[in-house]
């Protein structure tokens, strides 16, 4: 019997919205059906190995302060990770999650040598693969840690070093292949270092064509390896570079098409990279979605106030009706999922802060569908924007769609019609009626 991390804990149950348990989900049921779907079946929720497990919650200030005896009871590092995996399942079987990510390196230590670090990796994902047939877990994505090593600094794929590419193209094939290993539904991309810190030393140009090729070299594999999962970017403009190449939906669009990838990738959206890059997660996700490159989401948010990446747990509900409204506009998650990409605060230094704020972040989540499924159903939003572009369903609006007139054609028009009238956007009577339902 593995040793119990979480004493104390049993079972999260759903009890409903009068409950006073702290250990109860108030909201989340996931049996229950919203707009024909289960709860559980519209989130795929997800939990993460390197927030939940690994960060210790340490800041540019000072270190870690959480307890975390699945990192303290063994001295060598290969027995910290064999502890860690029973802690994470301990964690997400008690939670009732279905789904988990990791990095390679949250699993599994990097050893002194290339071929050292892929025989810890494999003896790690070999325990890990029990353990998910066991509790009937399923892997949502895996990914590679191109970012903490040193030897990244100047970046993965888009380092100035060729010895550099190289090993992180090892790193990523051996990622992909226990991914694969473990069924994964997905492998990510998240670009670490990807950027510069200073233009004036970077030849920007030729780390983009790197980069383009870098991913297709990882689309070949693929191939070859027979991995069906669904590849993501996740964009972020900024830290730890200063300017991140994958800066936001549209950048990661742009790139995609330049590169002949956009076939081949989706892009997994994190809330408080989006706030990040001046955006908010709404119009990350809409851009996606719209586009038909929206995959699967990391949840979090930022602080107002503090203006870096915080990771923090989404707390607001009018946050999740918006990101459940774009799902279920575009009929939701198909190979993704909603991710927790969230740490618990620096002060919340107990095991069991992991699950309250896991539980508030799922709750959150299953108030704002049911508000946006309600929302939906009722129709007078989705009436009001109907009305609005109600012009492009007569003569004038359908022949400019059809591309029947030209700019010459056009002015005629304009030159023999009156002033176009005004007509409100209705932006108020648009955020009553959502905060009718809220
Ligand atoms: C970093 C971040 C990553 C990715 C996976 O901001 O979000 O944890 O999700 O590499
Ligand atoms: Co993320």
């Amino acid at each position: 019997m593995a040793r119990e991390y979480f004493p104390g804990v049993s079972a999260i149950r759903y009890e409903g919205p009068d409950s006073k348990n702290p250990l109860a989900f108030k909201h989340y049921n996931p049996k229950e059906k919203v707009a024909g779907k289960s709860m559980a079946d519209h989130f795929r929720f997800a939990a993460c190995y390197w927030h939940c497990m690994k960060n210790g919650g340490g800041d540019p200030f000072g270190p870690g302060t959480r307890n975390m005896p699945w990192n303290t009871a063994s001295s060598d590092p290969m027995g910290v990770a064999r502890d860690t995996m029973d802690a994470m399942f301990e964690f997400l079987t008690k939670l009732g999650v279905k789904f988990w990510c990791f990095h390679d390196r949250d699993i599994a230590p990097e050893g002194r040598t290339l071929a050292e670090s892929h025989r810890n990796l494999d003896q790690i994902v070999a325990i890990a693969k029990k353990k998910q047939i066991e509790t009937g877990t399923q892997l949502l994505w895996g990914t590679a840690n191109l970012f903490s090593n040193p030897r990244y600094m100047s970046g993965a794929a888009t380092s100035p070093f060729p010895e550099v590419f190289a090993y992180a193209a090892a790193q990523v094939k051996k990622a992909m292949e226990v991914t694969h290993e473990l069924k994964g539904q997905g492998y990510t991309f998240w670009g670490g270092r990807e950027g510069y810190d200073m233009l004036l030393n970077t030849d920007m140009k030729r780390e983009l064509d790197h980069l383009g090729a870098f991913l297709n070299m990882a689309v070949d594999f693929k191939k070859k390896i027979g991995f069906k999962g669904q590849f993501y970017i996740e964009p972020k403009p900024k830290e730890p570079t200063k300017h991140q190449y994958d800066f936001d939906a549209a950048a990661c669009h742009a790139f995609l098409m330049t590169y002949g990838l956009v076939n081949d990738f989706k892009l997994n959206i994190e809330a408080n990279h989006a706030t990040l890059a001046g955006h908010s997660m709404h119009h990350d996700l809409e851009y996606a979605a719209s586009n038909g490159i929206l995959g699967s989401i990391d949840a979090n948010r930022g602080d107002e106030l503090l203006g870096w990446d915080t990771d923090q747990f989404p707390t607001s509900i009018y946050e999740t009706t918006l990101v459940s409204l774009v799902l279920l506009k575009h009929g939701g998650f198909k190979t993704g999922g909603l991710n927790f990409d969230a740490k618990v605060r620096r002060q919340s230094v107990d095991p069991v802060d992991l699950f309250y704020a896991h539980i508030g972040g799922m709750d959150a989540f299953a108030r704002g569908l049911k508000i946006a499924a309600r929302c939906v159903k009722d129709g007078r939003i989705e009436k009001l924007v109907r009305d609005r572009y109600n012009g492009w369903g007569k003569d004038l609006g359908k022949k400019i769609e059809a591309g029947k007139l030209d700019f010459t054609a056009l002015e005629k028009i304009a030159l023999s019609s009156p002033e176009p009238e005004a007509r409100s956007g209705r932006q108020e009577l648009i955020e009553n009626i959502l905060n009718e339902y809220i």
